[in-house]
């Protein structure tokens, strides 16, 4: 820290307080006082002085929010206190109950609540020393719940430094906002990646993430609601509480107010039911809690909730309706969903006309079939779900619902590729459904890696008719690119030139990319081992393939009958004819120089991991995800976490980035 200038310092402190303070003006008080290219200069100078100096780096600095890490896992925390619940009522009638009996255990003629929105989403502890956040844990079970610090620094709305230097503890909820929410499913929908049922469990799954930075990309956010201990503070109510927790920094719902009397609190929740059409935010219901914190501490606490507070739940929205027909959807890897075509039906402000069956499999178990009348719900704002149908109002025409014999894209064969897959496929790997992800997957960073080749251009080249399969991808030329995608001349080249280069990269990569049905990175790698080139592999033997360790029956029929089909044939001659896949690559290229060898990546590197695993790949060495005797070098970066231990135990050589660049150059003079 010596050789660091006095004033870098001074303008990192400065710094990290203005952009912190800018970061709860955006996201807490949604109210922004300077430009967003003024806040990213302010943010890239800190990035840029963190990296000049990395000894600055601190865990409460801005640049966490961003994300870096790929953590471990979560260790266990154990609460001070245990993390409330709270019962459930459902009606006024129990509403009137619940005030009676809280009166008259408290012996007072009326009492003052304060109505809360309830979140749905996920209860949070948050505690802080000196005004920094030290740790984030989730409920767990309200005694024992994990530490999600590094995830919970990514949540614009959490603040990693407090307006005062105290120590405090609060609890709130972490959210996944609508916006969010829509725009993560869409692009899980992108990538055929099953949907998140609604932002609660979005916002629980993403809590988990171990990748930090998919965590800040999902931008999660927060609403705090009770402050522990709060007479060291001076507090006596609720409602001040939450003034006090609003004025040091944290995010505060907008929405609470104070109700004099049961009357006030049935206007809230009637209020409450019409606002929850509005806002950007999943709740399922509204919080009550006695004001006054003596009488709080005077009712107390049942086993899993307070006696002073209760949520009060609005009803899931449903509605019935009939389903007139039904739909075959397929997506973009060949799956195939039912999908219910309804009687029009109001559902949550929205007219819904179509609603999800998922699969086949569940409309079986549930025997729902065309003509029955049936609930629907729109449980957090996704597309409604088929709940069930209502057997007692069936006529006796109701049709079954029975799954296609044959893809409706393509007529090609459909199955499942596992038994216990629950999808139905099109197993037709020329379906015209899939072929856009099949271009997407040929041209991805974990195969050919053709940056350039994006989605929007991959639509124009499947619309113009010239690219029917990856192998059409190698006879595209400069001119008619740049004239589809109105490309300039440069770009148009960079893309032609990233093409030319796919061409010299390990087999492994083409086995990938082609696609061929269970064969994903690591069965590649061990067909690799086994057939050099795309013609020794054409001609691989179901009981040649069998033999490989870690190829199984299945994964053996399915290379020997993609390779069978006409299609393939014509592709393969496609590739070869460019040189594609043929195994003469170019000198300057050694795949071997690290064969033979082990390694473990861990902790925070100075490139994404998978980049660095990638790298260790295309020089032939092999990538881990544990320590083991077997494991030549763990490559250990920032926070290696408990890998390092263990390799130290094993006495597995532990290196940095420069050691292995060494290692390589070192190999590499000694293999040439
Ligand atoms: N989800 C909420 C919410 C809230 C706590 C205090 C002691 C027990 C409940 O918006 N506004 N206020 C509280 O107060 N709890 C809430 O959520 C609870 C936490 C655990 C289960 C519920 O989600």
């Amino acid at each position: 820290m010596d050789e660091i200038p006095e004033e870098t310092k001074m303008r990192v402190e400065k710094l990290r307080k203005e952009i912190e303070y800018h970061n709860y003006r955006y996201y807490t008080l949604n109210d922004p006082v300077i430009t967003d290219y003024e806040y990213d200069m302010l943010a890239k100078e800190l990035v840029d002085l963190e990296t000049k100096y990395p000894a600055l780096k601190s865990q409460n600095s801005p640049t966490q929010r961003i994300g870096a890490k790929i953590l471990d896992g979560f260790s266990s925390v154990r609460h001070p206190s245990l993390m409330y619940s709270l019962d459930n009522i459902y009606s006024f009638d129990e509403l009137k109950e619940f005030d009676e009996r809280i009166k008259k255990l408290a012996e007072r003629d009326e009492m003052e609540y304060v109505c809360e929105m309830k979140i749905d989403g996920l209860s949070i502890r948050l505690k802080y020393e000196k005004g920094e956040l030290v740790l984030a844990a989730t409920r767990g079970d309200g005694e024992v719940g994990e530490n999600v610090t590094d995830n919970a620094r990514t949540v614009r709305t959490i603040p990693l430094i407090l307006n005062e230097p105290i120590d405090v503890e609060v609890r709130g909820e972490i959210y996944m906002s609508f916006t969010e929410f829509k725009k993560l499913n869409l692009i899980r929908q992108h990538q055929e990646l099953p949907l998140f049922a609604n932002p609660r469990n979005a916002a629980a799954g993403t809590l988990r993430q171990l990748d930090t930075s998919e965590v800040a990309r999902r931008h999660l956010d927060s609403f705090i609601y009770t402050l522990e201990s709060p007479r060291k503070y001076g507090i006596k109510t609720q409602w001040d509480a939450l003034q006090f927790m609003r004025k040091i920094g944290f995010k505060v719902n907008g929405e609470s107010k104070i109700a004099k009397n049961l009357d006030d609190v049935k206007t809230y929740l009637e209020w409450c039911e019409k606002r929850r059409e509005e806002l950007d935010y999943p709740i399922d219901g509204a919080v009550l809690k006695v004001n006054d914190f003596n009488l709080q501490e005077n009712l107390g606490f049942t086993a899993k909730a307070p006696r002073w507070a209760i949520a009060y739940k609005f009803q899931a929205e449903q509605v019935r309706t009939k389903i007139l027909k039904v739909t075959v959807q397929v997506g973009r890897t060949g799956t195939l969903t039912p999908v219910a075509e309804l009687e029009p039906v109001r559902l949550a402000g929205t007219t819904v006309k179509r609603a999800s069956l998922h699969n086949f499999d569940y409309v079986k178990e549930r025997d729902i079939r065309i003509g029955d009348i049936v609930i629907i719900e729109k449980a957090g704002e996704i597309i409604p779900q088929v709940v069930k149908s209502i057997v007692e109002e069936r006529k006796g025409d109701e049709k079954q619902i029975n799954p296609p014999t044959s893809c409706p894209i393509c007529g090609g064969p459909v199955g499942k590729i596992e038994p216990q897959d629950v999808a139905l496929r099109c197993l037709n790997p020329y379906c015209p459904a899939k072929l856009e992800a099949w271009i997407e997957n040929f041209a991805s960073r974990k195969a050919m890696d053709i940056h350039g080749l994006g989605t929007k251009l991959i639509k124009k080249l499947i619309e113009s008719g010239k690219v029917k399969d990856p192998a059409d991808i190698y006879d595209l030329n400069k001119e008619f690119i740049s004239k589809l995608e109105n490309m300039g001349e440069k770009s148009a080249q960079n893309l032609m030139d990233e093409i030319e280069k796919s061409k010299n990269l390990p087999f492994s990569r083409l086995i990938t990319a082609i696609g061929i049905p269970m064969v994903g990175e690591t069965t590649a790698r061990l067909l690799e081992k086994r057939y050099h080139n795309i013609e020794e592999l054409e001609k691989a033997k179901k009981e040649e393939l069998i033999k490989i360790n870690g190829v199984g029956e299945k994964v053996a029929n399915s290379v020997v009958q993609f390779f069978s089909l006409d299609r393939t044939k014509e592709m393969i001659e496609k590739l070869k004819s460019h040189g594609v896949g043929t195994g003469i690559v170019s000198p300057t290229r050694s795949p071997s120089v690290l064969s033979g060898k082990r390694f473990v990546i861990t902790g925070t590197l100075s490139k994404p991991r998978e980049e660095i695993k990638q790298h260790l790949l295309n020089l032939g060495g092999d990538v881990g995800e544990n320590v083991s005797s077997k494991t030549d070098y763990l490559i250990a970066g920032e926070n290696p976490g408990s890998k390092i231990d263990k390799a130290r135990k094993l006495g597995v050589k532990i290196i940095d980035e420069k050691q292995l660049e060494d290692i390589i150059s070192q190999l590499s003079k000694t293999s040439s």
